[in-house]
């Protein structure tokens, strides 16, 4: 099923974006994935992204690691790069594809087994050095592609489909990314597409690493009562701070939005978030706060979602190593290698 195309049927009538495409050309081969799986909707959400921000898909590139959430990749953007790398390594391939090419679009796909678990140190050393990339994290507490055992963004307490109480600790991935260094980290829910789509759209406007956790349901072995990542319990205790709109640029905004509590987050690329606080207290621009925040939220059960903390001022990693603009597949042979004298030179720069 996995190499099954999709028909190219068009209908004549479906919406066009700006740049004369319609949504079936962003997206994918048909899902293997289980019926009802959050990993699904997510791909549906990244899907209407790349088609309302109208970004050639040429300019794409998809990776991801290991798991039912990392097969997703193939399900939307068929028509850019990608690359399926190993269990909890898709950090550092994407680190390197980065460096080689900045002139690409990153997206790192990725579920907590590989993220929280055997990929944690990858995990954390992509979001300190600030990657410029969207890294979605599709979290539904379990290792689906394995068969459901419990991964390391489980909660305690919560209870597997056969019963089993995990007693071990939760790996909070929203706020170990905030430790890390992260400087865009938001919180969402598969089943909510209004709140994802923006959030997903302003990860990809971000210069640096930009992380969502996209809680996301496993249907085969995680949405049981006793599950802190089935539907019923993220549509019970979702907390959302705040709400998006995403403007690609300031010309593009065309309504006045003259409710209280909006704000406008401007981005270095000249697009704007525009934020309406749902907690009034909430300010994603303070950190500590932020960690606060969700802390406080775990200890009550709710799941604290929306944009949780934004550095419009944030460098990538190309900054802080003042790279060349230029892509490695543009230089020259004389530029790759520019002789033995330069390399002496280095080298005695470096004793
Ligand atoms: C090095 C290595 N160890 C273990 C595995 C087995 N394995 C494949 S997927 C997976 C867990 C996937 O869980 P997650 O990342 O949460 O993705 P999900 O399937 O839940 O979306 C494991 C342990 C592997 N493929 N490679
Ligand atoms: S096993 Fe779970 S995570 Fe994997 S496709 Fe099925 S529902 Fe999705
Ligand atoms: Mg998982």
């Amino acid at each position: 099923m996995t190499y099954l195309a999709k028909p190219k049927l068009h209908h004549p009538t479906l919406p066009k974006n700006a740049l004369g495409f319609t949504r079936r050309d962003y997206e994918g081969k048909v899902s293997t994935l289980c019926a009802g799986c959050g990993h699904d909707s997510i791909s549906a959400a990244l899907i209407q992204s790349f088609w309302e921000l109208a970004i050639e898909p040429h300019l794409v590139a998809k990776l991801s690691g290991i798991g039912c959430s990392s097969k997703t990749p193939d399900y939307f953007l068929g028509n850019s790069h990608g690359f399926n790398t190993v269990h909890g390594r898709m950090p550092s391939v994407l680190t390197g594809a980065n460096l080689a090419n900045r002139d690409l679009i990153y997206i790192g796909v990725s579920g907590d087994g590989d993220s929280a678990s055997i990929g944690l140190g990858q995990f954390a050393h992509v979001m300190r050095r600030g990657v410029n990339m969207a890294y979605i994290l599709e979290n539904n507490g379990v290792y689906g592609l394995t068969k459901g055992q419990f991964s390391a963004t489980a909660d305690a307490g919560s209870k597997s489909k056969r019963g089993a109480v995990n007693a071990e600790a939760a790996v909070d991935t929203v706020s170990l990314a905030l430790l890390m260094g992260a400087t865009f980290v938001a919180r969402s829910f598969s089943g909510d597409k209004k709140q994802l789509v923006p959030l997903v759209k302003a990860a990809i406007a971000h210069q640096g690493a930009a992380f969502i956790d996209v809680i996301s349901p496993c249907v085969a072995f995680n949405n049981h009562a006793g599950s802190t990542k089935s539907y019923d319990y993220v549509r019970e205790h979702n907390e959302a701070v705040n709400r998006l709109d995403f403007w690609p640029n300031r010309d593009a905004i065309t309504v006045d939005y003259s409710e209280g509590g909006v704000i406008e987050v401007p981005q270095h690329d000249g697009s704007i978030i525009k934020l309406r606080k749902l907690d009034p207290s909430y300010d994603p621009a303070d950190r500590i706060n932020a960690l606060n925040h969700i802390a406080r939220a775990a200890a009550k059960g709710e799941v604290l979602t929306g944009l949780l903390y934004v550095n419009s001022d944030a460098e990538d990693l190309h900054a802080h190593l003042n790279t060349l603009e230029v892509p490695f597949n543009q230089l020259g042979e004389k530029d790759l290698c520019p002789g033995a004298g330069m390399l002496e030179k280095i080298n005695a720069a470096l004793r």
